[in-house]
């Protein structure tokens, strides 16, 4: 008899965990892999116990299934989920759902919407965060699509979902096409805060000179300010860990980092609709720079920077600096996120909640942090908001940290560190904040050379 409540395919690691989340909640699953021995593998070993079944096919799969259909797919994005859906859609009627929370790409989303939808077949396209530790305790879920599907699997997703505050799930419907865009969005922002973080961790090893242990602990200590968050938590622990030999294991580890997928979306997307979000670029830059290691040693024997000297300023106050330097420009990050996402809503006529997009983003996030509490009453008292940086609070907490912020990039600058992030962040504050730009002389040489014609000001 069909009584499975939903079924999930793609037994790697996310869809496991996941799996093991929903039977945790009390449904019952069925599970199918591409690989079909992995579904054997999978019951007898990490599903022992459990009420999950498996299927050896995908048409025992919908057989055990209840009406409507609800499947999960959890496997790798594009061509995986183009084979699956195609093999899906001759067994499905009217009304089933086909979910995609696997990282595919927004306009992917849009086709798979729009040709299921012609067959009556919902499809949502969800956000899954978290990673291997929060699928099985609890993933932040961003789902959107057709909105029909939503009363079916509502109770499901909410249910897994990580929780925050009250037991509020980080889970909520988004918007028509829009969940895998905030995805992608989360995704960049993080891309942004991993490296705000790395340029920190520079400036106190090369500026300041500090050790690998005082280092872990002024990052163990900022995890209880303002910029405490889930990546600073780990880069204290990153930075005490010591290997078998008890030697620290970072300064071991390749200076070279990939960027693919979510980031670089979020960083194409900006420039195809005009928005600065220029410190996700950066971020993917800085990434794509220390991938050219073996032409960087050869620069490093060529190309002199300033002369190293040691730092005389006040070291405490100077990490203090840093600090606020990292809060500011992990504001502008995010300010800029936000303007992305504000962006594609006016596009693609989207109405975005984006205090409930934060609620999404405070639980078992890579992202998570204290901080996206504050954005999150910034826009339930104005949805509105054109900018965040326009909010009386992180007004306040950018100006309280210029000074600082100033000091740091221009120390940085002086003393040769490479601080992409830090220094667009403070540029975009600059630039944003000023009401005459210098692109009147941009207008007027289009102007001379192009026969552009100008603009000119209201008042001239
Ligand atoms: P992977 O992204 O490694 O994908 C493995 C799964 O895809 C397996 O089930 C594999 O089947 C299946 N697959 C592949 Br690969 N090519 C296929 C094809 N052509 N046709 C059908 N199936 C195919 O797994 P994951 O790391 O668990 O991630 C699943 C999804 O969740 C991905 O989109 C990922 O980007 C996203 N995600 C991952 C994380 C994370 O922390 N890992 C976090 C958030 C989102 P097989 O067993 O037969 O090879």
């Amino acid at each position: 008899m069909a009584q499975d409540d939903i079924a999930l395919i793609g037994l790697a690691v996310m869809g496991q965990n996941l799996i093991l989340n929903m039977n945790d909640h009390g449904f019952v699953i069925c599970a199918f892999n591409r690989t079909v021995s992995k579904v054997d593998d999978f019951l007898a070993n990490e599903a022992k116990g459990t009420k999950v079944v498996g299927a050896q096919s995908l048409k025992e799969m919908v057989s055990k299934l209840k009406k409507p259909w609800r499947i999960i797919l959890l496997v790798k994005a594009i061509q995986a989920v183009d084979d699956f859906i195609k093999k899906l859609v001759p067994l499905l009627d009217t009304g089933d759902i086909i979910i995609d929370g696997g990282n595919s790409e927004y306009r992917d989303t849009t086709r798979y919407f729009q040709d299921l939808k012609a067959k009556g077949i919902l499809f949502v396209g969800s956000g899954v965060s978290g990673g291997e530790d929060g699928a099985p305790y609890g993933p932040s879920l961003m789902p959107g699509g057709n909105k029909e599907a939503w009363p079916y699997i509502k109770t499901i997703f909410q249910g897994i979902a990580a929780k925050v505050g009250t037991g509020e799930p980080c889970c909520g419907w988004v918007e028509e096409k829009a969940g895998h865009f905030v995805k992608m969005v989360h995704n960049g922002i993080e891309y942004g805060d991993m490296r705000l973080i790395c340029e920190a961790y520079h400036l106190m090893r090369d500026v300041l000179g500090m050790e690998q242990s005082e280092m872990a602990q002024a990052f163990e200590e900022w995890n209880k300010m303002e910029v405490d968050s889930f990546l600073t938590e780990i880069t204290a622990n990153i930075l005490k860990f010591q290997d078998n030999n008890g030697k620290y294991l970072l300064p071991k580890i390749s200076d070279r980092a990939g960027q693919k997928g979510t980031g670089n979306w979020s960083a194409i997307s900006t420039l195809e609709y005009g928005i600065p979000v220029a410190l996700i670029g950066e971020a993917v830059f800085a990434r794509c720079l220390s991938s050219l290691k073996d032409e960087r040693i050869q620069a490093s024997k060529k190309l002199m920077g300033p002369q190293k000297t040691q730092f005389e300023g006040d070291k405490k106050s100077f990490l203090e600096d840093i600090q606020k330097a990292l809060y500011a420009s992990k504001i502008i990050s995010y300010a800029q996120g936000f303007m992305l996402l504000r962006q594609a809503a006016i596009e693609f006529g989207w109405t975005l909640n984006y205090g409930g997009i934060t609620l999404m983003w405070r639980g078992s996030c890579i992202i998570r942090s204290v901080f996206l509490e504050k954005i999150k009453d910034a826009f339930d008292q104005n949805p509105e908001l054109q900018n965040l940086l326009l909010d009386n609070f992180f007004k306040s907490a950018v100006e309280n940290c210029q000074a600082s912020w100033q000091w740091v990039v221009s120390t940085g600058v002086q003393a040769g560190i490479p601080m992409p992030c830090f220094t667009t962040a403070l540029s975009f504050y600059n630039g944003y904040r000023h009401e005459m730009l210098p692109a009147n002389l941009i207008q007027a040489k289009q102007d001379y050379f192009g026969a552009h014609t100008y603009e000119l000001l209201a008042n001239a």
